[in-house]
């Protein structure tokens, strides 16, 4: 994960400022690239520890077509607590007085978090992200694209169109109400001759210090489910940034990572029993030889 660290480097070094929707600030540049081998080990950071149980939740919570935070809730993944909550505030006319990351805002997350967790009808009306990630991978205008895509690889490996998109202009102000315009908006997967699966991911927008971690393992972990259940081997992730920035309010975690040295990738085992995309189920990922440095806690900008 070298690769992850000079970007990082190159980005806290020659990002230029630039205000964002959140108001928070960033270091921003236009345009970059990834890669990681997948059958080099599990492409994890070791310099902070990452939150991997999130991850594979949030994933399989995406293939579900699943866009509820319910779910994440009831794992206790709270990854994507804070934009309902915003929401909800702000349908009360409270999000002005209630400030983000003040103890007041904090207690009254927790309350909605419960009330999410116990109250079903509540959980419907604020709960709901919109028409996000899993919404457009399994029905994007009634398509589903991941059940599509799995059998395209499988009956047409040579193909050139095998691309998944979140981006639908159509439903994108809907998305931009509850939740966000999908921040990795399409991927590509590519058979070569030798068999083995590579994917590609275009994000748009990426928060370089916390978001991208959990993107890169998000994406390395799809591309070896759809590898184990179409019986191929493993390639490479390729992960191409549009703007990829640093928040103004990450740059002390950013010069604590910089700090620290990579040590072996980790290695992911999958049960080898499941060959339906659509049946994986946590317990069936095993993450062996993560020996991570300490985690490097930052705020995220909503
Ligand atoms: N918005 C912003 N500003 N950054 C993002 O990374 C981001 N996402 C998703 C949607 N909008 C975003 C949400 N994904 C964390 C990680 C991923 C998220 C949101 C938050 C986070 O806080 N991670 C902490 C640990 C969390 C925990 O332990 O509970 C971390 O240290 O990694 C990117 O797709």
């Amino acid at each position: 994960m070298q690769a992850y660290l000079d970007l990082l480097q190159d980005v806290f070094d020659n990002g230029v400022g630039k205000d964002d929707r959140t108001g928070t600030g960033t270091r921003s540049v236009f345009g970059r690239q990834l890669r990681c081998n997948l059958s080099d080990g599990f492409p994890l950071l070791t310099t902070k520890k990452v939150f991997l149980r999130g991850i594979i939740h949030e994933l399989l919570w995406f293939v579900r077509g699943d866009t509820n935070i319910r779910y994440l809730v009831d794992n206790n993944v709270g990854i994507w607590n804070e934009w309902p909550f915003q929401r909800y505030l702000k349908a009360q006319g409270r999000d002005q007085d209630v400030k983000q990351g003040s103890c007041d805002w904090q207690y009254q997350l927790e309350e909605f978090i419960t009330r999410i967790k116990q109250d079903d009808d509540f959980a419907q009306q604020w709960g709901e992200l919109g028409p996000v990630y899993g919404k457009q991978w399994r029905d994007f205008s009634g398509i589903d694209q991941l059940d599509w895509v799995v059998n395209e690889i499988k009956t047409n490996p040579t193909s050139r169109r095998l691309i998944v998109s979140a981006w639908n202009p159509a439903e994108i102000e809907e998305m931009a109400k509850a939740g966000l315009p999908p921040c990795h908006t399409l991927f590509q997967f590519y058979v070569s001759p030798d068999n083995k699966l590579s994917c590609q991911l275009y994000q748009r927008s990426a928060d370089l210090f916390l978001g991208v971690p959990f993107n890169i393992a998000s994406y390395a972990l799809l591309t070896m489910m759809v590898a184990q259940v179409c019986n191929l081997g493993l390639g490479e992730f390729v992960h191409t940034f549009g703007d990829v920035h640093i928040y103004n309010n990450h740059q002390e975690q950013v010069k604590t990572q910089l700090q620290r040295a990579p040590k072996a990738l980790p290695n992911m085992h999958i049960n080898p029993d499941v060959d339906d995309l659509f049946a994986f189920q946590f317990d069936d990922f095993e993450l062996r030889d993560y020996d991570p440095d300490p985690a490097i806690r930052a705020p995220v900008a909503v």
